[in-house]
């Protein structure tokens, strides 16, 4: 039956309590389920906003620049553009354009060269000559985080407080809303008349009037429509609830982006759907300064037109697997596969979200809880550097690189703090790496600089320092500060950690196709430690993982990154052990630092993270391991939780009815259940209604 016919069937019954009325699809618990962010309410609205050519508007605005003028980020002379403006795109200028390349297709573009450190200075700034001298400068992506701040900031004052609020900032122009509350609270006020009574016989499970309108303004918003054939029909359906807060959504999200235009001078690209999937697809799908609302009925027909390769989580590894087991990239050609060979091929867990995926279904929720987690400032050398003087320049940038984005974090207001300062250094194929505590009465930019220095000297007490291809520091562990009377005590290292200076050793030695060359390169690289420390049980279990949808950038500025809930903050502890000094060579030790090494005498084998005591090094050492087992496995869960649990759901469901031919239809209702639980772990029986909802 198609799906129109089951919308018609639908609504032309005549439920108990409202004689010869049309009802809706939904019930009101559905509508109920909008106010607590279920994330799998069928009414659920996710929003995507995207900022057009977000550095070069960054540079226009800061510049002043006409908008009709092609202008182009560039990163030293012979690399790729890293953003391109509209304008300057009609010439078929792209980031995979050299700035002379881009010159001969339009003479007249604008190139501005980022922001730089230069090597012996203590600020970045915009420099006439910075793309010669890749060897002493550092790119700065300050100017365009401030930005991205701002813009944050402007959009959660735009937005109602007070629950109503739902924002996750995905990268550094990327923003979602879940706008469910908010939108569930304006329905309330514009159709109290058939939203805000109790349901007919005090049951939630009855489904709603139909929604009095016949027509929906959806003013210039980018509609995706229904595609040919069968499916067209349901646009002579009357709107229904969904539609309805779709419309709602995409009016807010219009002034949304009208406030950032207003006060900030930036436009951006929205999508409007039922989820973070969709919407993120959306935001891409008509650009610049527009919007594009995927209302429920027209999933299928979007999506399948789309290489699978291009949805969120499938751009990577698992992507290519799929591609390879059916040799093909269109989610068209997927559809028509049985979920039952899709979990044959690709396993049960992948083989029903995949399914799902193909069909516009994700639960995954809008994190408003997304924090940085580390920070890393780092140089790939061309030449490579030779002495310990140059060395020396560098920590200073670095350290006042990550103290300056400390301070945008609130370090100085006590909000927040890292613990652990870490030191990368490599050396031909060897990389080797140091870390240790922060104690916090040293959090400033000149100890920093001398905890930096420290684990430097660390690391050429071993020898085969020079040359050195890079080096990156990076502080990590960030807790929560307490407000109030408390103030700076509240920072104050716990006992162990102010005493041991914990150090890790990390020597691996890689091909040189693996080379860390870039700071991008690196995060991946520095998870690859951990995970060989870990053996095969946790190799699995990352083998599996979606990756996250920041920090996959090839081009981004090569030395300069930021992790939202990354592992970074973890560290690698393959080979831990306590170091005894501080001091750089022929300098004092800080004066802090001696303070607290005085006071507090080092123990042997204690746990700095848990302050376990453990009877040698190889028991400190398994203690450790387990400790990186259990971080590894607390990050996977915070970072796919929503979707993990609802893709496992999902396989028992279908694992319950292997071989009935039933799969499918389970793997559809799982997602379009109505289950108060918004993890989606348990899965009822789908709720009278849900099965109408149509994914294509
Ligand atoms: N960026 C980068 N290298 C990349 C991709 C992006 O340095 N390979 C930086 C520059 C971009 C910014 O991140 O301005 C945002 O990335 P987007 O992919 O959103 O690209 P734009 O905002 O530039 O363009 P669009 O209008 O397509 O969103
Ligand atoms: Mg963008």
């Amino acid at each position: 039956m198609s799906s129109s016919s089951f919308r018609n069937r639908h609504r032309d019954s005549s439920p108990a309590g409202a004689p010869g009325r049309k009802r809706s699809q939904f019930t009101y618990r559905h509508f109920n389920q909008m106010a607590s962010y279920n994330t799998s309410c069928p009414l659920r609205v996710v929003a995507h906003l995207d900022l057009d050519c977000f550095y070069a508007q960054v540079e226009m605005v800061r510049l002043g620049i006409p908008e009709d003028k092609p202008l182009a980020v560039q990163q030293w002379e012979r690399q790729g553009l890293i953003a391109v403006n509209y304008p300057a795109r009609a010439f078929k200028i792209g980031r995979h354009c050299t700035v002379t390349e881009a010159r001969r297709l339009c003479p007249e573009l604008i190139a501005q060269h980022v922001a730089t450190w230069r090597e012996g200075d203590d600020k970045w700034a915009y420099r006439e000559d910075a793309a010669e001298h890749i060897a002493t400068d550092k790119v700065s992506l300050d100017p365009y985080r401030l930005e991205s701040r701002r813009i944050m900031r402007v959009i959660k004052e735009h937005l109602p407080g007070g629950g109503l609020q739902k924002v996750e900032k995905a990268s550094i122009d990327e923003v979602f809303l879940d706008l469910t509350a908010h939108v569930h609270q304006v329905m309330l006020e514009r159709y109290g008349e058939e939203l805000g009574g109790p349901p007919p016989y005090g049951d939630v499970s009855e489904e709603l009037p139909m929604p009095a309108v016949t027509a929906l303004d959806w003013k210039a918003d980018a509609l995706v429509d229904l595609g040919e054939g069968d499916r067209q029909e349901g646009e002579f359906d009357d709107p229904d609830w969904d539609d309805v807060a779709l419309l709602v959504a995409s009016e807010i999200v219009r002034n949304v982006r009208g406030v950032i235009r207003e006060k900030l001078g930036y436009s951006c690209s929205a999508g409007v759907s039922r989820n973070k999937l969709l919407s993120k697809l959306g935001s891409a799908h008509k650009k610049p300064n527009q919007q594009t609302v995927i209302r429920n009925r027209a999933v299928g027909h979007f999506l399948s037109g789309f290489k699978f390769t291009k949805i969120r989580n499938l751009g990577g590894k698992l992507g290519e697997q799929v591609a390879d087991a059916f040799k093909t990239e269109a989610v068209s050609d997927l559809l028509t596969v049985p979920i039952e060979q899709l979990r044959q091929k690709l396993g049960d867990e992948n083989g029903v979200w995949i399914y799902e995926t193909l069909r516009g279904i994700d639960t995954s929720e809008v994190n408003s809880g997304t924090q940085i987690k580390s920070m890393l400032s780092a140089k790939s050398f061309r030449p490579d550097i030779t002495t310990v003087e140059q060395a020396t320049k560098w920590l200073r940038i670095f350290a006042a690189d990550i103290f300056a984005r400390l301070v945008e974090e609130g370090v100085l207001e006590h909000k927040r703090r890292p613990k652990t300062i870490n030191l990368h250094h490599r050396h031909g194929n060897q990389t080797r790496s140091r870390s240790g505590p922060i104690p916090a009465r040293l959090l400033n930019e000149e100890s920093l600089f001398e905890l930096a220095k420290n684990l430097f000297h660390q690391i050429t007490l071993e020898g085969d320092t020079w040359p050195c291809s890079n080096l990156s520091l990076s502080v990590a562990g960030f807790e929560e500060g307490v407000s109030g009377n408390m103030g700076i005590d509240s920072f104050l290292v716990k006992g162990d950690e102010a005493r041991v200076l914990k150090s890790s050793e990390s020597a691996r030695t890689s091909s040189s196709k693996e080379a860390l060359d870039t700071s991008t390169r690196q995060q991946p690289a520095a998870k690859r430690r951990r995970i060989d420390g870990a053996g095969g049980g946790i190799q699995r279990f990352l083998t599996t993982k979606r990756e996250p949808s920041q920090d996959t950038r090839t081009t981004a500025p090569e030395d300069d990154l930021v992790r939202r809930n990354s592992g970074e903050a973890k560290l690698g502890t393959s080979k831990t052990y306590v170091a005894s000094g501080m001091g750089w060579p022929g300098e004092p030790l800080p004066e802090e630092a001696q303070a607290d090494s005085r006071r507090s005498p080092i123990t042997p084998h204690a746990c700095s993270r848990c302050d376990a005591n453990l009877g040698g090094p190889e028991e400190l050492q398994s203690h450790l391991d387990w400790h990186f087992a259990k971080d590894l496995q607390e990050e996977e869960e915070e970072r796919v939780s929503q979707a993990f649990a609802n893709r496992q759901a999902s396989t028992a469901v279908n694992n319950a009815r292997a071989g009935s031919q039933k799969g499918a239809a389970a793997a559809s209702s799982a997602s379009a259940s109505g289950s108060n639980k918004s993890t989606g772990r348990s899965k009822k029986k789908p709720e009278r209604g849900q099965s109408k909802l149509n994914f294509g």
